[in-house]
C-alpha cells in the first residue's frame, strides 16, 4: 500500500482565523487534496468552525485531548466531546506538551491508545533535544518514546508518526534532508523489528520543524517521508505550497 502524502497545520497557540477562512477559498483552490492529506490543527475553541466551514477532504485535528471519557477533570476535553464536533484527528505528546506540561511517554502512550479506541486518529510526536543530539542519543529517546506508545496500542491503522527535533521547532533551523531522512529510516525500521513488517511499511512518518515553501522539495524526495508538520509556515499562503511540495 503507497502510503499517501500527509501535511498537517499546527498553527500551536495562535488566533487561526485568517487560516480557517483561507481554508475556505485561497488554500483550497491550489492545494491538490487527491494527491496530498491535509490535517488543520487550530486551537480547540476553532475546531467547531473549521470542519463547519473546510472542505470536507481536509481533516481537522486537535492539539491535544484527554484520556477519560467524561468527569471532573476541568479545562479537559476528550474524544467524545471532539467526535461531538466532527472532529477526527489529534496531535499528541508534541514536545511543547512533553516540555512545558511535563507529559512523560508513558502518558502520552495512553492517551494515544485511549484516542485511537475512541475512534480518533492519532498524530503522535516523538524527537530529541539538542543535548540528546550532540550525546549521540537521538535514536535512544525517540526508541523510548515509541515503545511507550507501542505498549499502549494494538492498532497502527490510524496513526502518523511525527518526528519533530526540539531543536527545529520553531527556530527556522531546519534539519537537513539527510538528517531528517536518517531518523524516519530509523522510525521505520524500529517499528518492523518491534511492531511489524506491516505495519512499518504503512505507517506514514512525517517530519516537523521550520518547515517552509523552500526547504520542503528537498525534504519530502526522501524515501521515508511520508509528509510534514507544519507550525508557522501554516499560518502563511505559502501553506499551499508545503502542501504541494511533492507534486
Ligand atoms: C510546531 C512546529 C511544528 P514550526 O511546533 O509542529 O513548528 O514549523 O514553526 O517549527
Amino acid at each position: 500500500m503507497a502510503r499517501k502524502f500527509f501535511v498537517g497545520g499546527n498553527p500551536t497557540l495562535n488566533r487561526s482565523t485568517a487560516l480557517i477562512k483561507s481554508l475556505v477559498a485561497e488554500t483550497l483552490n491550489t492545494a491538490k487534496l487527491d494527491e496530498t492529506v491535509v490535517v488543520i490543527a487550530p486551537p480547540a475553541v476553532y475546531l467547531e468552525k473549521t470542519r463547519a466551514t473546510a472542505n470536507k477532504n481536509i481533516g481537522v485535528a486537535a492539539q491535544n485531548v484527554y484520556y477519560k471519557e467524561k468527569g471532573a477533570y476541568t479545562g479537559e476535553i476528550s474524544p467524545a466531546i471532539l467526535k461531538d464536533v466532527n472532529v477526527e484527528w489529534v496531535i499528541l505528546g508534541h514536545s511543547e506538551r512533553r516540555q512545558y506540561f511535563n507529559e512523560s511517554n508513558e502518558f502520552v502512550g495512553e492517551k494515544t491508545a485511549f484516542a485511537l479506541e475512541n475512534g480518533l486518529k492519532v498524530i503522535p510526536c516523538v524527537g530529541e533535544k539538542l543535548e540528546h543530539r550532540e550525546a549521540g542519543k537521538t535514536m535512544d529517546i525517540i526508541f523510548a518514546q515509541l515503545k511507550a506508545i507501542a505498549d499502549n496500542v494494538k492498532d497502527w491503522t490510524n496513526i502518523v508518526i511525527a518526528y519533530e527535533p526540539v531543536w527545529a521547532i520553531g527556530t527556522g533551523k531546519v534539519a537537513t534532508p539527510e538528517q531528517a531522512q536518517e531518523v524516519h529510516a530509523g522510525i521505520r525500521k524500529w517499528l518492523a523489528d518491534n511492531v511489524s513488517a506491516e505495519v512499518a511499511e504503512n505507517t506514514r512518518i512525517i517530519y516537523g520543524g521550520s518547515v517552509n515553501a523552500k526547504n520542503a522539495g528537498a525534504l519530502s524526495k526522501e524515501k521515508d517521508i511520508d509528509g510534514f508538520l507544519v507550525g508557522g509556515a501554516s499560518l502563511k499562503p505559502e501553506f499551499v505550497n508545503i502542501i504541494n511540495a511533492r507534486l
